[in-house]
């Protein structure tokens, strides 16, 4: 099939979702199409079923906002075209899907039928797609795409909660590529990271006020005080400036590394004994399965759809928002006893095999082939 993924090039979430299914969809045979601003980030070799088409924009005097979704619908419509895609599998509702949908019904007057599989990952519906800004555009999007997924069950219902939906949605959570994300032997990081065999905590994410950073400072902070303890601050964003001076305001600051935005997140993970997310919401949180499946338990907040990824108890803890003492002494519980750590370093990988990308890759294969053959005709 000759597949078109719409999406973000972002380092994390979406982006990250989109480009593994991608590639993995490319191992297959498929041929994929990608299209976006810019190469998405783990998107950078050659392989003969893949290839990237940069949405180039033309700036014009007039336009103090760039019409980036008008560029961008007719980009779609020239791949289309030119490739012959069967299908276009937009990630990140907004612009996305509203995009595809303009370049379908140019399509069709051109008697060219491209069906569209949105899929919903998040903020796009629980922070800015419920905004009154964006609702109606999104709902209409959503009602009008030909398949919708969403990657939790928790998306799926707040998405029913916070739009006028009308369509099947299908939950298809994301995974996780085990030829990839697997412990490797790392001693030398260890070494550097805890030469006197700390603990090391983790926690990566874009640095946005929805991850509540400042609780993993806080929560390390009193783990710190129990558990000779170090922690690692993985990624970029708009909150790093404020989190670094917090962490100079924490008494810990010289136990914290801020390692900016890491390309093999793996390798680090494979050092890490526990992993911090502690967002104010969460579609679903690849990022503590990546982890998981690098044998990380988490210590986690219980929004949204992390409850269905973190099984509290088992590979990890779940805490209510905000509560940074329930969250440092769950941690302290698996940190201080080597066997309990090992129990749950285990079960960690044992769940993040249930996202494993050959069982959840047929479920995309599946909902391009309804969509492709009109068997499952599901457009209002
Ligand atoms: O986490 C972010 O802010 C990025 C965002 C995105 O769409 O790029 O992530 C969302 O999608 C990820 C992939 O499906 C999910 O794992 C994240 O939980 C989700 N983020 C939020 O819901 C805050």
């Amino acid at each position: 099939m000759n597949i078109g993924i719409v999406c973000y090039p972002t380092f994390g979430g979406s982006g990250v979702v989109a480009t593994e299914l991608g590639k993995a969809l490319a191992a297959k045979g498929h041929q994929v199409h990608f299209i976006s601003y810019s190469q998405p980030a783990r998107l950078d070799f050659f392989n003969p079923n893949i290839f990237f088409h940069e949405v180039s924009i033309y700036k014009y005097p007039l336009f103090e906002y760039v019409p980036y979704e008008t560029i961008l619908a007719s980009k779609i419509v020239d791949i289309v075209k030119q490739y012959k895609l069967n299908v276009l599998h937009v990630h990140y509702a907004i612009p996305h899907a509203s995009a595809a949908l303009m370049a379908r019904s140019i399509l069709s007057e051109q008697g060219i039928h491209t069906p569209i599989v949105t899929t919903l990952h998040g903020t796009d519906i629980t922070l800015v797609g419920k905004d009154p800004t964006y609702e109606p555009v999104v709902s209409y999007s959503i009602n009008h795409s030909d398949a919708v997924t969403a990657v939790s069950e928790s998306l799926k219902k707040d998405t029913y909660a916070n739009f006028h939906i009308e369509k099947d949605i299908h939950v298809i959570p994301n995974f996780i590529d085990f030829s990839r994300f697997v412990k490797q032997k790392k001693e030398h990081f260890k070494k550097a990271i805890a030469p006197q065999n700390e603990k090391i905590l983790v926690h990566t994410s874009n640095f946005r006020k929805v991850k509540r950073i400042e609780d993993v400072v806080k929560v390390f902070a009193l783990v710190a005080k129990k558990i000779p303890s170090k922690l690692l601050l993985i990624g970029d964003g708009p909150e790093r400036t404020h989190i670094e001076l917090l962490c100079r305001e924490s008494g810990v600051c010289d136990k914290i590394t801020f390692l900016g935005k890491q390309d093999q997140i793996e390798e680090i993970l494979s050092v890490c004994d526990l992993f911090l997310l502690t967002s104010e919401t969460e579609s679903f949180g690849l990022a503590a399965l990546e982890a998981m499946a690098c044998e990380v338990p988490v210590i986690s907040t219980d929004s949204g759809g992390i409850p269905e990824v973190n099984i509290h108890g088992v590979t990890g803890y779940l805490s209510h928002v905000g509560d940074v003492k329930d969250m440092a002494a769950n941690a302290v519980k698996i940190l201080k006893d080597e066997k309990v750590l090992k129990k749950f370093k285990a079960n960690a990988l044992k769940q993040a095999h249930a996202f494993h990308i050959n069982k959840i890759l047929p479920k995309y294969e599946k909902v391009y082939d309804e969509v492709v053959t009109g068997r499952k005709k599901t457009r209002k």
